[in-house]
């Protein structure tokens, strides 16, 4: 009896995520099919946005210009995507060697309540100290995750207020040094995948302001 309660409660929640969900979906499977999707489609991935760094400073869309974002949402209490995954950009990093210095991964959470600032660091700092971990309010974590189209669902694993677990977009955004949307990786993505692809992007010629600073250099 117990099971078929928690049973229930699974799919009610699944309902009510469904709207949002399906439209990640939708702009995902676009992303992820077609590589020339973001040159040819006016919808966008990634815009502005107000964060706080871990050392509290302000973190906004235009602070990372002129190097290439890794751009990942989660939260540390995740059982296991999370730490799978940033440990792949950790090994990536590593394995890009002097091209990491053009790269910044970001791990936005979606657990700001449980996520502090020293919750935050702590733990991206366990991973590679160069991964930033970026928290806010609800309202403007809420604002990242829409512009980029990512998605979380809490889901009560008991009746304590922190007894809860969080599904999230399973995907790595990475960012031009424009801000422009490039791809997504899949969250498993192993890291010499990853690593791979970011040294072929960041090869390629670019056109307009970053491509003269990178000429430049
Ligand atoms: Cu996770």
């Amino acid at each position: 009896m117990a099971y078929m309660n928690h049973r229930h409660g699974l799919i009610r929640q699944s309902v009510l995520g469904l709207q949002t969900l399906s439209n990640f979906v939708f702009a995902m499977a676009l992303i992820m099919s077609q590589p020339s999707w973001a040159a040819t489609s006016s919808v966008t991935i990634g815009g502005p946005f107000t964060l706080t760094a871990t050392d509290g400073t302000a973190v906004t869309d235009q602070t990372y210009r002129g190097k290439w974002l890794l751009v990942y949402f989660g939260y540390t209490f995740c059982p296991n995507t999370c730490p799978m995954t940033l440990n792949e950009i950790a090994t990536a990093l590593e394995k890009l060697g002097a091209d990491a210095a053009k790269m910044q991964p970001l791990f936005i959470t979606v657990d700001p309540q449980r996520d502090t600032r020293e919750v935050l660091e702590q733990y991206t700092q366990s991973f590679d100290p160069r991964i930033v971990g970026l928290t806010g309010s609800p309202e403007q974590i809420a604002a990242v995750a829409k512009e980029y189209g990512a998605y979380w669902a809490a889901h009560k694993t008991g009746p304590g207020a922190e007894d809860y677990v969080m599904d999230h977009s399973p995907y790595l955004y990475v960012m031009d040094p424009d801000g422009k949307f490039v791809r997504a990786f899949d969250a498993d993505t192993p890291s010499d995948h990853i690593a791979d692809a970011l040294r072929e992007l960041m090869a390629q010629p670019r056109e307009g302001g970053s491509h003269r600073v990178l000429r430049a250099r």
